[in-house]
């Protein structure tokens, strides 16, 4: 049980007197007006020739008997060790090594989750009773409440970047969690009855999620080089629920961004932040005072309210954000600028 608040009524320090009372005394905490403004939190960059040995390493430390999933979450330092599920603010962030014959079982939480494979085949996610499988590049959904495993009958190790909005969902005390085994789960129609854009069967409408689980990676790369380049020469598609052509989940956002061109990106800032993946190529970005020198597979946040601007390295570079863009923006909390 918490303290009652004790009037003390012979305190005769007003310090002392509010504290013991539960109360601040607002006009000593902010300096000049308007608030408090967003905390710049520095941009964080987790190489993959750094993060790679230790998947390996993971796996010869950690059977699956003993890890429910073979994480490892990408931890920002700006945020404490203590607060480990946050890549950034609102984002976590995480890499998954299963190899053959392994299996993660199923469960379901209330947090969503989003699968961007980096590396391996013979894979499969299993999101309510559909098949997903897991081919380097593909973008795989598990939206909140859905029961998920992950199983790998083909060979070689398989990793993928998990992301999910844990800080978020912690933030708001709203984690639920159910082991598996899977059940009365609602039969969504195959991922093929989305094949092509502009066609949808009609029930689809009623998803609080995207019905489809699964975007390929050959057909986003096809569609990403279709599509026609800004000003600045870089080229942008979000990933949408086909039924709302809204966010795929409820709170993450998804992004490509291709970089085709060697001058920079206009600079940007936004209130909203992201977890990036380099699916091909090199490059650099700078984020606030920072600049990030990033190679394929690597791995970088883009925090709220910094300049941001992407240069790629001569060969181009595709990049794959998972974002909180939309939560803020369904809160009246989207501020964007470009330069
Ligand atoms: C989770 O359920 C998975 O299902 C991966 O693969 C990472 C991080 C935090 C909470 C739940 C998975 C997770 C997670």
């Amino acid at each position: 049980m918490k303290k009652k608040p004790e009037v003390r009524a012979g305190a005769n320090d007003f310090h002392t007197a509010i504290e013991d009372a539960h109360v601040v005394a607002l006009w000593e905490m902010f300096g000049g007006e308007g608030g408090p403004q967003p905390s710049p939190e520095p941009a964080f960059h987790w190489p993959w020739r750094v993060i790679e040995p230790l998947m390996d390493r993971a796996v010869s430390e950690t059977g699956m008997d003993d890890a429910e999933r073979r994480v490892l979450s990408l931890a920002n330092p700006a945020h404490g060790r203590d607060d480990y599920f946050r890549a950034t603010t609102n984002l976590n962030a995480g890499l998954q090594i299963l190899m053959p014959g392994e299996r993660a079982r199923p469960h379901r939480h209330s947090m969503d989750a989003l699968r961007f494979v980096i590396e391996g085949k013979g894979a499969a996610t299993i999101v309510d009773g559909k098949r997903c499988e897991m081919e380097p590049g593909d973008l795989i959904l598990t939206p909140a409440w859905t029961w998920h495993e992950h199983v790998h009958d083909g060979e070689g190790r398989v990793i993928w970047l998990d992301s999910l909005d844990v800080p978020l969902v912690q933030d708001m005390d709203a984690t639920f969690f159910e082991p598996g085994p899977a059940k009365d789960f609602p039969v969504l129609p195959a991922d093929s009855a989305y094949t092509m854009a502009g066609l949808i069967p009609p029930d689809s409408i009623a998803t609080a999620y995207s019905p489809l689980f699964r975007y390929p990676w050959t057909q986003a790369r096809e569609a990403l080089m279709a599509t026609p380049p800004g000003e600045d020469g870089s080229r942008v598609l979000r990933y949408v629920n086909p039924a709302t052509g809204g966010p795929v989940l409820a709170r993450l956002d998804c992004y490509l961004l291709g970089l085709d061109h060697g001058k920079p990106t206009r600079r940007y800032r936004s209130t909203s932040n992201a977890v990036c993946f380099v699916v091909e190529g090199s490059g650099s970005s700078t984020v606030g005072d920072e600049t990030i020198d990033w190679e394929t597979n690597d791995i970088f946040t883009l925090p709220h309210w910094s300049w941001i601007s992407h240069t790629p390295g001569p060969d181009g570079a595709k990049i794959f954000r998972s974002t909180d863009r939309d939560v803020m923006r369904r809160l009246e909390l989207l501020r964007e600028e470009q330069e």
